[in-house]
């Protein structure tokens, strides 16, 4: 685990799922219909009241996020974000992306988090690149953090040992 700016943005790997936070950030799909990676880990470990709750929803646009309550999570709320397909480059990726990064923390703020944890949006099924992913994820929640005081934790939850090593590399440059 790395803690930077005073512990107030972390970076550790892990399941997301396992995150005693106010708020953890799903990777969902515009119909958020469940689905594989940390979809489908959240859905498992929330229990079938999630789906039924994704339901009632009718969906969530690219770059966009809407929240439930996380069931039998130990964080009391989901924010299904909806990242981007990576297409090439040449399809506003990456501004989606920094979107749905936004979007994501904007929900969180108004459920009144203060703390809130974050998956590599994007970087799985929809195959965005790990790095590029990962600079716009940690530059976009910075921004967002020094203007909103009320979020004092971020957690970006990564899962495998490559993910982990290309966000504390990327964490040097921005943080
Ligand atoms: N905790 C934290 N991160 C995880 C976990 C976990 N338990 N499991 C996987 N990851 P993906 P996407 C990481 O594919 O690319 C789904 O089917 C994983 O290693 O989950 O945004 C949805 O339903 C990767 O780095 O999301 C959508 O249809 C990251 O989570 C679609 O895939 C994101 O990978 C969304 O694709």
């Amino acid at each position: 685990m790395q803690r930077y700016r005073n512990g107030r943005v972390v970076i550790q790997q892990g399941d997301i799922t396992r995150l005693s936070v106010d708020v953890i950030v799903n990777a969902a799909n515009p119909e958020l219909a469940g689905g594989g990676g940390v979809d489908e880990a959240i859905h498992a470990a929330a229990g079938p009241e999630l789906a039924a709750a994704c339901k009632e929803l009718k969906g969530c646009e690219v770059g966009g996020a809407v929240s439930t309550p996380g069931f039998d999570l130990p964080a009391p709320w989901i924010v299904h974000a909806v990242g981007p397909v990576w297409q090439g480059g040449h399809k506003n990726e990456d501004e989606l992306l920094a979107r749905t990064y936004e979007s994501a923390m904007r929900e969180a703020l108004e459920l009144g988090a203060t703390s809130v944890a974050l998956p590599a949006i994007s970087t799985g099924a929809y195959r965005f690149p790990k790095e590029r992913a990962a600079q716009i994820a940690i530059s976009t929640v910075l921004d967002f953090l020094e203007q909103h005081p009320a979020i004092e934790q971020v957690i970006f939850c990564c899962h495998g040992d490559r993910d982990l090593a290309i966000y504390e590399a990327v964490a040097e440059e921005y943080l």
